[in-house]
């Protein structure tokens, strides 16, 4: 019999004296990167089978309405180690920021009441990681082929392979040496599905024969909506979406705006697998280039080239965590380790005519989340309740029966995981809040904040621009309407700027100075 954990209030004794009496849950967090809901087969209407995550989910719950609170890496993580709004823990945006790495984090918190902690895979928040027994991470944003793994000691190695192959063989090997007599957290954080989805060797060629479905919205002009279209995050841009980097479409001597970079990535590869990738994207590009195509013709195919790359990247995660999974359960593990799998934020597979993130929307305000419990939670299924993964902390702190700091902002999801069945109501949170900040940028999506209900969305974009924007998530769920100014929706309106307030103060966003200063 084991034992489910409430909080405890005299934390470290407390907590000590039950690290020897009592078995207290391993967590395996497992976190990809710019991996979307709508590319999970468990959540329905994905034109790809993921049957490892949905191993997850079928034994488990999956989170329905899980949000970021800045659909950005860094900033991301950043919330997730912190349980803490980006004003907050400090890491607003990647390109200036620096995690300060002294503050509470929850691994630190972990490792205080007796756990081992360890970070294998992507960490992107520039200082070096404090709170963790032991890490091996990418440097930035890491590579696919060949990747570069970062040491305790300061040292860089290169390892040979795929680079989600690797994080999970490393994932593996320090589950085997760990100490067997402590609990453990491990992070298993993934450089997969980011750009510019560089697949593996043995899954070149998949996919190559499928037609993926174009979202309803692909051709979106934006109208009403004067952010998005100054955004640059569109596949039919050759801006944005490069033919060479994004879509492959690269002979020697080709130049384009990310064409070096491209060649530099693709460089890494073995002299054997070089010859290999380029045998199968030398014959596309020659294609290409003997019918090259334009306007709707040019975008639609390059919806095809980036969502069959997507495809090939997410097929071999999907495999990796299948690994990590027959491990667990071969060890025994599973019983009594809470695996959870999501991503730093959701992504754009053309809804919108995009890739990319940023945005407030939907599709990237949402992040994936499903959860493997150990015993003594009984939840199974689909759980509604609003997340973000600013709870991800104050959960995995209960979890483990060490107190949950009074200044994090996140919710423990704990309730939610303990209620047998969907019966029961548990008090939880009525709206989130998000605020974005990394403008000047790449993609160049504006500085905004927002509230999300159960049924609308409030956003404000600042700072070279005020614009206001309302939708209603119930009669148009790909919010292509903007309805704010409209006398119909004042009163919605009205009461949704109160929220707003009332979440900031609650937060503690000075969102005052923000805009007067246009800085965050
Ligand atoms: C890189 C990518 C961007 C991406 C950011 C942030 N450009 O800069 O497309 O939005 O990362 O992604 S690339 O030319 O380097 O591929 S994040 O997931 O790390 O936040
Ligand atoms: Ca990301």
């Amino acid at each position: 019999m084991r034992y489910a954990f409430t909080l405890f209030p005299m934390l470290s004794l407390a907590s000590q004296a039950w690290a020897q009496t009592t078995e207290r849950p391993n967590i395996v967090y497992i976190m990809a990167d710019d991996h979307t809901a709508q590319m999970m087969s468990c959540y329905g209407n994905s034109p790809v089978e993921t049957p490892n995550l949905d191993r997850i989910a079928a034994g488990g719950v999956l989170f329905s309405q899980s949000f970021v609170a800045n659909s950005l890496s860094g900033p991301s993580r950043a919330c997730m180690l912190t349980g803490k709004h980006s004003h907050k823990n400090g890491f607003t945006n990647n390109e200036h920021g620096v995690f300060d790495g002294s503050q509470q984090t929850m691994p630190k918190l972990l490792k205080e009441a007796g756990y081992q902690t360890a970070l294998i895979g992507k960490w992107h928040l520039v200082s070096k990681p404090t709170g963790f027994d032991y890490y091996e991470i990418l440097p930035g944003q890491g590579d696919y082929y060949n990747p570069d793994f970062i040491h305790m000691d300061g040292s860089v190695t290169t390892e040979q392979g795929y680079c989600t192959d690797i994080i999970t063989r490393k994932s593996i090997e320090w589950l085997e040496r760990r100490d067997k007599g402590k609990p453990f957290i491990l992070f298993v954080h993934h450089k997969a599905c980011h750009r510019d989805w560089l697949p593996p060797m043995k899954y070149l060629r998949e996919y190559e024969d499928v037609t993926f479905p174009l979202p309803t919205n692909f051709h979106d002009t934006w109208e009403g909506r004067l952010a998005a279209q100054q955004q640059e995050m569109s596949i039919a841009s050759s801006h944005d979406m490069d033919l060479a980097y994004d879509n492959k479409v690269y002979l020697p001597g080709d130049k384009s705006r990310l064409s070096d970079l491209y060649a530099h990535y693709i460089s890494r590869l073995s002299p054997e697998d070089s010859v290999t990738y380029h045998e199968f994207y030398d014959s596309l590009s020659t294609a290409y280039k003997r019918q090259p195509l334009t306007g709707d013709a040019l975008a639609e195919w390059k919806f095809q080239r980036y969502m069959r790359d997507y495809a090939k990247v997410t097929r071999s995660l999907d495999d990796n965590v299948g690994q990590l999974l027959d491990y667990l359960e071969q060890q025994g593990l599973m019983d009594n380790t809470l695996v959870v799998y999501t991503s730093d934020q959701g992504f754009y597979m053309g809804e919108h005519g995009w890739f990319d993130k940023r945005f407030m929307y939907e599709e990237s305000l949402s992040t994936p989340l499903v959860m493997h419990l150990p015993e003594g939670y009984e939840r199974r299924g689909v759980v509604t309740q609003m997340v973000q993964n600013i709870d991800y902390a104050p959960t995995f702190l209960e979890m483990a029966g060490a107190p949950v700091p009074d200044d994090m902002q996140g919710i423990s999801m704990v309730p939610l995981l303990r209620e047998a069945g969907a019966g029961k109501k548990v008090k939880w949170r009525k709206a989130v809040y998000y605020h974005y900040y990394e403008y000047p940028a790449e993609h160049s999506v504006k500085r905004h904040y927002g509230i999300r209900t159960e049924r609308w969305k409030l956003i404000h974009f600042y700072n070279d621009i005020d614009e206001w924007e309302l939708f209603d998530l119930k009669n148009d769920p790909s919010e292509m309407h903007n309805l704010y100014g409209l006398p119909r929706y004042s009163k919605v309106s009205r009461a949704l700027h109160k929220q707003l307030r009332e979440l900031q103060r609650q937060y503690d966003d000075p969102i005052e100075e923000t805009l007067k200063n246009g800085e965050e």
